[in-house]
């Protein structure tokens, strides 16, 4: 899916997000990287349309500061697609995970899920 000069492409693979996050960069991208509400409604419409139902891993983490997300690529985390009530899996859970309805949750990092790649 093309979006505002950015390809994003779903993988229905489960896999840690460590190791979706390397498999995004062998093929030259990154975990998907989401800084703006219209960049979070292409992502849902473009999951929708692929009828996957599992979450998918994107490139944040707050491995290094429990409770402060950060996207791999550096870019601000300037906003926030948390589901109400999100996050709330404290130090257990550290990546940053959505799906169909454009909810984010957190989940432990080693959850098997699909990923999404963006470059
Ligand atoms: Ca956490």
């Amino acid at each position: 899916m093309v979006w505002d000069s950015s390809c994003y492409y779903l993988v229905q693979q489960s896999m840690s997000q460590s190791d979706a996050s390397a498999a995004c960069n062998v093929l030259g991208s990154h975990l998907a990287v989401i800084t703006s509400a219209a960049e979070n409604v292409a992502i849902t419409n473009y999951l929708q349309t692929t009828g996957y139902t599992n979450w998918v891993h994107l490139g944040a983490t707050d491995n290094a500061v429990e409770g402060t997300y950060v996207w791999e690529t550096g870019e601000a985390f300037v906003y926030l697609g948390w589901e109400i009530g999100q996050p709330q899996g404290g130090s257990s859970e550290n990546c940053c995970v959505t799906r169909y309805d454009g909810k984010w949750h957190d989940v432990n990092c080693n959850s098997l899920v699909g990923y999404l790649c963006e470059i």
